[in-house]
């Protein structure tokens, strides 16, 4: 990339120069099309008000908090255009979460949707100038912006300026930002996007997870800028109201989580999936069962990848021939990826170690000492056991802190998880160690069973034996607690300390 380079201009004024302002860019589900054109002049007035009006200079903070909608995206692009540094924030995120947020970067100026505002005023946020927008009213975004100028200089930043600050979701303890610079943004889309999506022009995207949350962001905005294609952007949705979403538009590309896709085919939605060329999974493992299950349901071949917030996006996966269900797939071209030991040393093919990775983006944590823990010798260790095998493929085992050791045995709760999840009542499932006398600990599952499946001791007992004749007898659970819903994270993943503990 070149020295000084500003993401927004590249990926507004780069697909206007080739292809012409009026090309769809942005779709909602209610029928709305922003051409790539309106969204630039757009953006071009956000950028006018948070300089002219605001007083940003290069290099501010601006918090932007709202659900996936056109507004959200011009507020993005018009921080990015003005020099200033994009501050994505969950809409689920309550005003802790925020205060957190505002405190580590430094932001004083927050655009927010005029439905998720009333969080941004409570203790600790005092002093946060906050525009609301997407609503009416002479002191919303939209009208202050309505006529101010349509064109604007975007700053020459240099191409290692921050350009973002993403939060991981913060789970256990305070959130961290990790720092992106401009170079990232595109980084993400000629590596991951290009060498495994393959997008074309004429491609559709849509995709449930926010654009807070990097795999949102790429999927549902960077990836289709970068290829000239269109994006719908969906506030919320369930796995149901996204098959229709995917049918009524046509929709090519689809970004969701792995429990998106399985509750897809479940739900009997296969039929509405018919447009889609590609669907990306990501944000959890995706287990070879449910791979299978939504290739035979729909043709489509499932790409996995395991992403990060510190890399910002993802660094290993496949697509195509390339792929073999079960792994999450090879490191993407531009990355570099290892299997290590406790000391950091590689292990051989096939040993299980910690997940170590890097590459043209990440892992930067602002003002943060969890840096020295999380990056060796500038190798970022992700937190996850992984095993390469001789052709480069990288398997899921777990989560570093998601071993089970019961009985002396080394137990990985997602294979356990991956077991139950193929007993044809199950929709999702969790699976922890918990504390017990005789065993230090034992495999627990908690399950959520489809509807109208009736739960009790005869259905716990079906999917002990069920486990036991799919994997080594002894990982099976145990314990079988049923359960509505499973705790997790704004971003979707599951929280299993909440489930150790309860
Ligand atoms: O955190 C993740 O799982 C993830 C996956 C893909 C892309 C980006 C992220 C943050």
């Amino acid at each position: 990339y070149p020295e000084r380079l500003n993401c927004a201009t590249a990926l507004l004024d780069d697909v206007i120069a080739g292809h012409g302002a009026d090309r769809p860019c942005l779709l909602t589900p209610a029928g709305e099309t922003w051409s790539y054109g309106r969204l630039r002049a757009t953006a071009n007035r956000v950028a006018h008000f948070l300089v002219d009006r605001l007083g940003v200079v290069p290099g501010n903070r601006v918090l932007l908090r709202g659900p996936n909608n056109p507004w959200l995206v011009a507020c993005w692009f018009g921080v990015l255009k003005a020099g200033a540094v994009a501050v994505p924030t969950m809409p689920m995120l309550r005003a802790r979460e925020l205060r957190d947020i505002r405190e580590i970067a430094a932001a004083d100026i927050a655009l927010c949707d005029h439905r998720f505002v009333a969080e941004l005023t409570g203790d600790g946020l005092e002093g946060v100038t906050t525009v609301p927008y997407g609503g009416p009213g002479t002191d919303d975004l939209c009208a202050l912006v309505a006529d101010l100028p349509d064109r604007f200089e975007d700053v020459l930043t240099a191409a290692d300026d921050v350009a973002l600050l993403a939060f991981t979701s913060g789970t256990t303890g305070r959130p961290k930002a990790t720092m992106h610079f401009h170079r990232d943004v595109l980084a993400i889309a000629d590596t991951f996007s290009v060498h495994v999506v393959k997008p074309r022009p004429d491609d559709v995207f849509a995709g449930t997870p926010p654009l807070a949350f990097t795999f949102g962001l790429g999927g549902g905005l960077v990836f289709p800028l970068r290829a000239g294609a269109s994006t719908l952007l969906i506030e919320k949705a369930t796995p149901a109201e996204l098959a229709r979403h995917v049918a009524a538009h046509r929709v090519t590309v689809c970004f969701t989580a792995p429990t998106a896709y399985r509750a897809m085919i479940a739900d009997g939605d296969a039929g509405l999936l018919s447009t889609l060329r590609r669907a990306v999974s990501a944000g959890e493992h995706l287990g070879e069962a449910t791979w299978r299950a939504f290739h035979a349901s729909t043709g489509v071949r499932l790409i996995d990848g395991i992403g990060s917030t510190e890399m910002l996006h993802v660094f290993i996966s496949a697509a195509d021939d390339d792929i073999r269900p079960g792994a999450t797939g090879r490191v993407v071209p531009g990355y570099q990826a290892r299997i290590v030991d406790e000391a950091g040393e590689p292990v051989p093919d096939g040993t299980p170690g910690r997940l170590a990775v890097k590459g043209p983006t990440g892992c930067r944590y602002l003002a943060d000492d969890r840096q020295k823990i999380y990056v060796e010798n500038g190798w970022n260790i992700t937190g996850d056991t992984f095993t390469r095998d001789p052709d480069g493929y990288f398997w899921y085992h777990a989560r570093n802190d998601d071993m089970i050791v019961s009985s002396g045995y080394n137990i990985a709760g997602p294979e356990v998880e991956e077991a139950v999840l193929t007993h044809p009542d199950v929709l999702e499932c969790a699976v922890v160690g918990t504390p017990d006398d005789a065993r230090g600990s034992v495999v627990t599952a908690f399950v959520r069973l489809r509807d109208g499946a009736p739960a009790g001791d005869a259905v716990a007992a079906q999917i002990q034996r069920h486990v036991k004749a799919t994997i080594a007898p002894y990982k099976y659970p145990r314990l079988v607690h049923f359960v509505d819903a499973l705790p997790r994270t704004a971003t979707g993943k599951l929280q299993r300390f909440r489930l150790r503990s309860s």
